[in-house]
């Protein structure tokens, strides 16, 4: 499994699935998630709202799937990242699961490719240099745990400057 940095928009990427850091309405908002229902269109926001019919809200650290609607990728992977409360309140188990969660939803998929933004650095307010340690962890521990795993490329998306240079350095510590 390939990690790869890219900096960007993540509505243009070409995974078979993009993650969206959504909220536990599924209904849209601001930041990456107002991004990609603008960008893909009203299917997404339908297929969100079939999903909420079906099992209610999305509790954090869960994900759930849906269409990608007219983007390059083939699906939405909406995943709820915590609030950062100051760091007791169990935020990185909770950011982790969102890694997780989602690249195991994918591999129920048999996807072969994942990309993230930086799930909870925006308006959760979780600080940048801690969720991208979070967030390498859990993807390699889930590449560790899953060599057979159909995943063969993850992309990690970073759409502002300070989260491009924070995992540029981990990945190349
Ligand atoms: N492509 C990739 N990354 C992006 C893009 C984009 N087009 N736009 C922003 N980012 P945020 P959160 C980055 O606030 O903190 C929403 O209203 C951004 O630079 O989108 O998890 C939801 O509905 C930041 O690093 O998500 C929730 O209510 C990262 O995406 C709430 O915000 C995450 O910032 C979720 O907050």
């Amino acid at each position: 499994m390939k990690i790869q940095l890219l900096k960007g928009d993540i509505t243009k990427v070409e995974a078979e699935a993009i993650v969206n850091a959504a909220n536990s309405s599924l209904m849209g908002g601001g930041g990456v998630d107002g991004a990609i229902h603008r960008a893909g269109g009203p299917a997404i926001l339908e297929a969100c709202r079939e999903i909420r019919a079906r099992q209610g809200k999305c509790p954090t650290g869960e994900a759930v799937i849906t269409t990608a609607g007219v983007l390059p990728a083939k699906y939405v992977i909406h995943t709820v990242g915590p609030v950062w409360q100051g760091g007791g309140s169990d935020e990185a188990a909770y950011l982790h699961r969102c890694y997780q969660n989602s690249m195991a939803l994918a591999e129920a998929y048999e996807l072969t490719s994942i990309a993230f933004p930086n799930i909870s650095t925006g308006v959760y307010g979780y600080p940048k240099s801690k969720a991208a340690e979070v967030a390498l962890q859990a993807i390699k521990a889930y590449r560790d745990d899953y060599p057979e795993s159909t995943l063969q490329e993850v992309l990690l998306v970073c759409f502002d400057e300070e989260n491009h240079t924070l995992y540029d350095r981990l990945l190349n510590a």
